[in-house]
């Protein structure tokens, strides 16, 4: 109602503009690991895919993303799953693992001009020498990430624009400089260091050590909660909310990522934000389902969803590029008198403006972290004087989003309005409660779409996967490692070596493969490999899949199982029902968990190395069945209660060490 409409006046003005590094805006970004978050994506059908990286990346239809950031794959968690290192072991060397290669080269298709980031979330064991730290022995570290950088020029043709340390664990003085010194002395003077995506801590360093700083381009802290620290403001270098937003992709989740995006500047000085997560490629029983942009973990039916956080993205990214300059608190920026904020980008000449606004209310706009103190705000009448280099305006393009909590009124995202005509250098503009406004200079936005996608569909059963349609070095479709690193290799380690494999469940000589062979240097540390696959709403199904165990860095004992209840950095505590063979001591088992903690069966079985036998699982009706090879070790018992009653399948090894999978096949009960 009118008595609640309060009038405020707002100057924008390029008079107080600092053209330095630290107002300089870097974009807007968003992260594809930490881990394993674009897993599914690479599965879908070529069209579908397509239209889902035009929606994340191509310039002026969708997300239009600045900035990709990526994990450097460690073979170890990080949140969805494992990504596999270029170097699994201090010997090995391969740039054709895993999709973080693939994914860059398909944004810089669309986007040229989008930087790249990088970042480790976890080592493999050979880093750290052996240790838990990747600093103990730096200069292997920085060769590590090195070859990373190279591989991505070298094999890609992908120039990272930056690196960053070690995610949300310590940074190292030293290990910092060295990086900055290795780098340069390879040629890649032009990488930036962006330090050290955790707190503001570093900024303390920055301030005290000249060389420290000189290697420090930026400061990047997550969930900063839209603030920074004056000793970070005081170090002069840019900072960045270098990951934050992670909030399920509804109302509430588009209006947290409008909200900081929005506010990172105004409240913290902020000049870049990057969201995690780019894309669900991910199975929604995982962690932290959907707190991305937008969702595509349906490769198998072709089904996407673009939702909310997409186009708030698009009021910033459409409107502004890498290069422009935020206009400072007062000139340009700030909160709104009855709530809410707005910030004011010009390009580097002056040229061009842009000012984006969001008015979100408290419930309706509050992320997974940190916990966001109480405020209101109230509709408002904002009249905007443009003024020093903008009085010459005299229109502006004009988008706009709604959040709607009013019961039959669907919310709308990123709407063109008809254009806003400024009069003497000044306009009116009403604002309501829960929405984002750009106004701006800039006419080459769209609201870009694509077909509809195909409904969506469960996990199709009966699935299987022989393994032997990849490329070397591959990771299979749809099962995702959660412990260890699993890909595809031409044969088992042993075979050629003139000793005869049974190969009568393996006629096929590729395998899949789980390559870890020592503990990583990890981000959140578990012990035993597993990976994961399907619905995890199955409950009554048959598992199986051939396996050896080679006799040269072998793994104690190897896996089928169904009900898998967890993955993530909880996949050890994981439950289920594990069907066992241990080679090393001659006995099967079959157990209620992971950790083995819940033995229901046991007893020998004689089989050995380098030799391919079937194990299968069926559950049903509250029984199961499981069998080695054609003898049934257990025939139609009862299933007992502490039997997760869904989840999903999978396989593994007792420990790292080398293990061996064929032919994957999961069907309804039989
Ligand atoms: C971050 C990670 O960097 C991401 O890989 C992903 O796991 C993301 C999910 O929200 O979170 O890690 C955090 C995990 C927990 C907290 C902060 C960051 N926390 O509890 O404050």
């Amino acid at each position: 109602s009118f008595e609640n409409k309060f009038n405020s006046k707002i100057r924008i003005s390029d008079e107080s503009v600092i053209k330095n590094a630290a107002s300089m805006f870097y974009g807007i970004g968003a992260i594809s690991g930490g881990g394993a978050t674009s897993k599914l994506l690479q599965n879908y059908p070529q069209n579908q895919r397509d239209q889902i990286l035009d929606y994340l990346f191509l310039p002026n239809f969708g997300a239009s993303l600045h900035m990709l950031k990526v994990e450097i794959g460690g073979d170890s968690q990080s949140t969805e799953g494992t990504e596999a290192s270029h170097m699994h072991h201090s010997w090995d060397l391969n740039y054709n693992r895993g999709y973080e290669w693939w994914l860059m080269k398909e944004a810089k298709k669309r986007n040229p001009n989008i930087t790249l980031y990088g970042l480790p979330w976890a080592f493999p064991g050979w880093v750290g020498n052996g240790t838990s730290s990747p600093y103990n022995y730096p200069s292997l570290t920085a060769k590590y990430v090195l070859k990373w950088v190279q591989g991505a020029k070298d094999y890609h043709n992908l120039t990272i624009d930056y690196l960053g340390i070690w995610n949300e664990r310590a940074y190292d003085v030293e290990y910092v400089r060295l990086l900055r010194a290795v780098l340069d002395h390879a040629g890649f003077k032009n990488i930036r260091l962006v330090v050290g995506d955790g707190d503001w801590g570093p900024a303390h360093d920055v301030l005290n050590d000249p060389q420290f700083a000189a290697a420090t381009f930026a400061l990047g802290a997550h969930y900063p909660g839209t603030l920074s620290s004056n000793e970070a403001k005081r170090t002069g270098k840019p900072l960045w909310a270098s990951e934050d937003f992670s909030t399920f992709n509804d109302d509430i989740g588009s209006g947290c990522w409008a909200r900081i995006l929005n506010r990172n500047f105004v409240d913290g000085g902020m000049t870049s934000s990057i969201a995690w997560n780019l894309v669900a490629a991910y199975y929604d029983n995982l962690p932290f389902p959907r707190c991305s942009l937008m969702t595509a973990n349906e490769p198998w039916s072709g089904h996407y969803e673009v939702t909310g956080p997409l186009w708030m993205t698009a009021h910033t990214s459409q409107f502004a590029l890498p290069g422009w300059y935020y206009l400072p608190a007062g000139g340009g920026s700030g909160r709104l008198p009855s709530g809410g904020s707005y910030v004011g980008l010009t390009d580097s000449n002056t040229k061009q403006l842009t000012i984006i606004f969001e008015t979100m209310s408290h419930d309706h706009s509050e992320c997974i972290r940190p916990s966001l103190p109480p405020y209101t705000v109230k509709p408002q009448n904002v009249t905007i004087k443009l003024a020093g280099a903008f009085a010459s305006i005299t229109q502006l393009y004009y988008w706009k989003s709604v959040l709607s909590y009013k019961k039959g009124v669907s919310s709308s995202y990123f709407v063109k309005q008809s254009p806003l005509q400024v009069k003497s250098g000044q306009l009116t503009l009403f604002l309501d409660v829960d929405v984002v406004v750009t106004l701006s200079t800039v006419a080459t936005a769209t609201k870009g779409q694509r077909s509809q996608p195909p409904p969506s569909k469960p996990f199709p059963l009966p699935y299987s996967d022989n393994f032997q349609n990849y490329q070397p070095g591959s990771n299979p479709l749809n099962l995702v490692p959660q412990v260890g690193s699993f890909e595809i290799v031409d044969s088992p380690p042993t075979v050629g070596n003139g000793r005869s494999i049974i190969d009568h469940y393996n006629v096929n000589k590729q395998c899949l493969m789980q390559t870890v062979l020592q503990q990583p240097v990890d981000w959140c540390k578990q012990s035993q490999p597993i990976a994961v696959i399907g619905n995890y709403n199955w409950s009554d199904i048959s598992v199986s899949a051939s396996v050896l165990v080679p006799s040269v860095n072998s793994t104690t004992g190897i896996f089928v199982a169904a009900r898998i209840d967890q993955g993530g950095c909880g996949a050890f505590q994981a439950k289920g029902l594990f069907l066992w063979l241990f080679p090393a001591s001659n006995q099967y088992a079959v157990t209620n968990d992971l950790a083995q903690t819940k033995k229901i069966k046991g007893g020998s079985f004689v089989y050995g190395y380098d030799a391919w036998v079937k194990l299968t699982l069926n559950l049903q009706s509250g029984k199961y069945t499981a069998k080695i090879g054609n003898q049934t070790v257990a025939n139609l018992e009862t299933l007992p209660g502490s039997t997760p009653s869904t989840g999903f399948a999978g396989l593994g090894s007792e420990n790292f060490g080398l293990a061996c999978f064929a032919n994957l096949s999961i069907s309804s009960a039989n």
